[in-house]
């Protein structure tokens, strides 16, 4: 940071000293220039020509050249910004941070996005397209505060289609091989779509033509802001190469790019300096941005978890009340992970950390607190985020992280088969599930403060809500 602001001090002392005659750039001029935006602009060769990006990459390096000097943004090598460019110089590039590039600051300017599958590939099941989609876009959510809604009907932020040849971008695709997908930078219409060239063959697990996993991460990595990068091993980089999907972590340097953008994800390390998350303040019901510590039913009634208090609903359009967990449960812990009742023992269940509680009325059911590994969770889970009890499976379900797992209580063993992805078996669920249960033939699966509400039958996801459709103010 520092020998660039010296530099530039420097550059523009030396600008008042000059006076500066208008001539029209020679070829060698562009040629200097050209040398010069590669070297501190991370200018590549231009790609193909792309409607989306309205001026030319040039245009826009040397746009980017002029703001940082505080040059009119003229874009063009004017004589102005060529003899700022022959002025001796540090060799430090002015605005790279990492290898990472962006499409001049263009982002999205909220951080709910919703998307949209138009339609699907011969190539692949229509749940294997969907999980390549959703996980694709969970790459990116993972370490940013961005949150993907799918919807069904209707203009989405990013609406993800399967076309070939001339589709009306002005952006024909080639037939097979050549370009095999492309994304529009964030912005209002074909901002931030993304297309597939269905003359190629997209694959799910195997290395068989084109993973559309990979592929479609590398698109929504454009969708989002993010240019081509220098850097060999990352997604932005413009060569494919094929990882294994179910390993895939997105490398260093496309993280710093969306984090250069987005700013990094809230719901990861959220304030560590910070010791306690909540000091003896009282939450509120009210606030849209409020996040649920645990949700649960009890007899037919809601209960809302957070800090030290709890809501419950006692009855349908009443106001909930708030409560103290102490005054209730002295041994309960408070800021607890996650809560379910069971139907099979008429029990609620508290989690903190690797510990369990069982409560039945006012009591603690004897022998809790019990450790996690205790209700057939290996010990490498710590922690649960969220729990549920399934009335169709007649199983719990324990939200670890981007897994879940599904516990018969009669057997006390966990089902085959698990973990799972929550994607998997919750289409649509890009982020971590945080709290959740079933109430009225759906399942709610709360993220932060949203709601995703699904079919307690079908898993099929209805609607995204606010945690003050639960909690009326
Ligand atoms: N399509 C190009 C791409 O998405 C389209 C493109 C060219 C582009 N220049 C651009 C997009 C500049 C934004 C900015 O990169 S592609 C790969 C990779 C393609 C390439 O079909 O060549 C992937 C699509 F990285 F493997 F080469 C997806 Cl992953
Ligand atoms: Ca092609
Ligand atoms: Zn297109
Ligand atoms: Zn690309």
């Amino acid at each position: 940071m520092k020998p660039v602001s010296l530099c530039l001090i420097l550059a523009n002392m030396a600008l008042v000293v000059y006076s500066l005659p208008i001539t029209e750039p020679t070829e060698e001029d562009y040629a200097f220039g050209e040398t010069y935006l590669k070297r501190f602009y991370n200018l590549t060769e231009e790609t193909v020509p792309t409607a989306r990006q309205g001026p030319s990459q040039r245009s826009r390096k040397v746009q980017e050249m002029q703001k940082f000097f505080g040059l009119k943004l003229t874009g063009t090598l004017d004589s102005e910004t060529l003899a700022m460019m022959k002025k001796p110089r540090c060799g430090v590039p002015d605005v790279q941070i990492g290898h990472f590039s962006t499409f001049n600051n263009r982002k999205w300017k909220t951080n709910q996005l919703t998307y949209r599958i138009e339609n699907y590939t011969p190539d692949m099941s229509v749940a294997e397209v969907d999980q390549s989609i959703t996980r694709a876009l969970q790459v990116w959510a993972k370490v940013s505060p961005l949150r993907f809604i799918r919807i069904y009907r209707g203009t989405a932020d990013i609406m993800i289609s399967f076309t070939r040849g001339d589709h009306g971008d002005f952006n024909p695709f080639d037939g097979p091989g050549g370009t095999l997908a492309h994304a529009f930078a964030p912005g209002p219409y074909i901002g931030g779509d993304a297309h597939f060239d269905d003359d190629e063959n997209f694959s799910f697990i195997s290395t068989r033509g084109y993973n559309l996993f990979l592929v479609a991460a590398h698109e929504f990595g454009h969708s989002l802001g993010l240019d081509h990068s220098k850097d060999p091993r990352a997604l932005m980089f413009p060569t494919y190469s094929y990882r294994n999907p179910r390993t895939f972590s997105l490398p260093r340097d496309d993280v710093n790019g969306i984090q250069y953008i987005y700013g990094p994800n809230p719901d990861v390390n959220p304030k560590p300096d910070k010791p306690e998350p909540t000091p003896p303040s009282t939450p509120d019901a009210c606030d849209p941005s409020l996040v649920l510590d645990a949700v649960t039913t009890l007899r037919g009634k809601k209960m809302f978890f957070k800090g030290r208090f709890f809501w419950i609903n006692f009855s349908k359009n009443r106001k909930p009340v708030q409560k103290l967990i102490k005054a209730f449960w002295p041994q309960l812990p408070e800021n607890i992970d996650a809560a379910y009742e069971s139907l099979v023992s008429n029990k609620v269940f508290i989690f903190k950390d690797i510990q369990v509680w069982a409560i039945s009325g006012y009591e603690i059911v004897p022998g809790y607190p019990r450790y996690l590994n205790a209700v057939g969770l290996p010990r490498t889970v710590k922690k649960v985020d969220a729990a549920l009890y399934d009335q169709v499976s007649k199983k719990t379900l324990f939200f670890v992280g981007d897994n879940y797992y599904s516990y018969n209580e009669i057997t006390e063993r966990m089902d085959q088969g698990f973990p799972k992805r929550v994607d998997e078996g919750f289409p649509g669920m890009t982020s971590k599930v945080t709290a959740a249960f079933q109430v009225q033939g759906f399942t709610y699966l709360f993220s932060g403060p949203l709601v995703f509400e699904y079919s307690m039958w079908t898993k099929r996801q209805f609607r995204v809500l606010g945690n003050n459709y639960f909690l009326p103010c």
